[in-house]
């Protein structure tokens, strides 16, 4: 197959819950997307209230010219625009005048050209709401295939070919839910159905599930991969690390793939290079060496030895557990030479292992070419900032511990505590779990010692 062929909808979804993008990062990342392969911009943010909770209302005129910019910045670049309404708080399924108001919204964005729609029942309750719903349908599935495939009618009469693409309120599992099943079997297959795999977050997406999804609904799932986003009970992790995990042979059996962002657009365009990569070749598809060009791209080839040094802390997501591999390595190496090689030595390498760190912190901090990914990532930063600090302050312990200078060694010890509380403070995950217990070791064999 030929680069781009293996997925026919490639795209990105702004999803997250958090402070949409503002209308320049919308704009720049349309480019963006089609720079890099993408033939899709879900416009989607949750908490732009007249897409969800006030869906009802018309956008206000700042917006509608806003979107209409978007439109044809969309159209030049040749990437679907995607229109998606979440109606489904507070809907009442059955009533003719909300149904109305949602198709003038839809109608709106026709008359500006959009052809794809997106219709999202993400993220509501899976009761039926309204007295009247619940004597007009059995349950919530009947209430969303007969919304569906009333506004697929509506839509088709409109003239020019439309597309709709729908998320279902189940939209992870197995897909033999009763909920999906039900809607998948009662809506056309041209209508896509998004699919987040077997959870929220799915660690593996896998060929087998996507059989079975079909299987069950008749539909090939669009995936909806919530990666990088990393919204709500996410915030703290930062998801740069590439994208891991989805399998080889997706393709075969998927409608499309669709990554969802980070409300942090600058740090999206990371992993989103990996996820172009693997959408281009899936089969050929290298983590290590797509993550490499994407920081390239994105820090700028002369900060990325530096960028790299930092986001190898910072990986931790539902698709990768293991943290700081480096660090760990260069932990296990410090110990085996204390112990058993060149004491001096092995401390000797420990400061310049933190001294580096400190400097790496500092050069993102302020030298970073790219401002808008240092300003994004500052929490981060200074999370790193304060590790290394707490490093220095065990490495001059276990200097002064070994040379037998008690006064100077319980300085740093006082310190070190100090330390670690105000970094234990900060809520961002770095580093993982990997300093914390090198610091644990060091102050066990400091109360042996005593
Ligand atoms: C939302 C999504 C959110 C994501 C991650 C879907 C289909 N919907 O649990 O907007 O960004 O999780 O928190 C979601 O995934 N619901």
């Amino acid at each position: 197959m030929k680069p781009y062929e293996y997925f026919s909808i490639r795209g990105v979804i702004e999803g997250f819950y958090g402070t949409p993008w503002a209308h320049a990062e919308r704009i720049d990342m349309i480019a963006f997307l089609k720079r890099h392969g993408f033939n899709a911009y879900f416009y989607s943010p949750k908490d732009d209230p007249y897409l969800r909770e006030r869906w009802q209302e018309p956008h206000p005129e700042r917006a509608l010219t806003d979107i209409a910019d978007l439109i044809r910045e969309s159209r030049e670049q040749g990437v679907d625009f995607i229109y998606c309404l979440s109606p489904g708080l507070n809907m009442e399924y059955s009533s003719t005048s909300h149904f109305d108001r949602m198709m003038d919204k839809y109608r709106q964005m026709y008359e500006q050209g959009v052809r794809k729609f997106g219709l999202l029942f993400d993220d509501i309750p899976q009761q039926l709401l309204h007295a009247e719903d619940r004597v007009r349908f059995a349950h919530l599935a009947e209430a969303h295939a007969a919304t569906t495939l009333k506004a697929w009618e509506v839509l088709q009469g409109w003239g020019e070919e439309v597309s709709l693409i729908i998320c279902p309120t189940v939209y992870n599992g197995l897909g033999n839910e009763p909920y999906i099943t039900y809607l998948g079997r009662q809506l056309p297959p041209e209508i896509h159905l998004f699919w987040t795999g077997r959870f929220v977050c799915s660690p593996f997406l896998t060929e087998g599930d996507a059989v079975r999804f079909y299987e069950y609904t008749g539909h090939r799932p669009l995936y909806w991969d919530n990666y990088p986003v990393n919204d709500l009970a996410m915030a703290n992790e930062l998801h740069i690390g590439p994208l891991l995990h989805r399998d080889r042979h997706l393709y075969q059996h998927a409608a499309g793939y669709v990554a969802n962002a980070m409300e942090y657009v600058e740090s999206s365009k990371i992993p989103l290079i990996t996820i172009a990569d693997y959408l281009r070749d899936p089969e050929g598809y290298d983590p290590v060496a797509s993550w490499q060009k994407a920081v390239e791209e994105v820090a700028g080839t002369a900060d990325s030895p530096h960028f790299l040094r930092f986001a190898d802390n910072v990986q931790s997501s539902f698709l990768n557990e293991q943290e700081s591999p480096q660090l760990l390595e260069a932990f296990q190496e410090f110990r085996f030479h204390f112990l058993h090689g060149n004491q001096r030595k092995a401390v000797s390498q420990l400061k310049s292992l933190f001294t580096e760190m400190e400097q790496t912190a500092g050069y993102l901090m302020t030298r970073m070419k790219n401002r808008k990914l240092a300003a994004e990532i500052r929490g981060w930063l200074e999370k790193y900032l304060l590790w290394a600090k707490v490093g220095q302050s065990a490495a001059s312990l276990i200097e002064e511990g070994v040379r037998g200078r008690t006064a100077q060694a319980v300085f740093h010890l006082i310190r070190l505590k100090q330390l670690l509380k105000r970094t234990e403070r900060l809520p961002q995950k770095v580093c993982g779990n990997v300093m914390k217990l090198f610091v644990d070791a060091v102050l066990q064999e400091v109360q042996k010692a005593r």
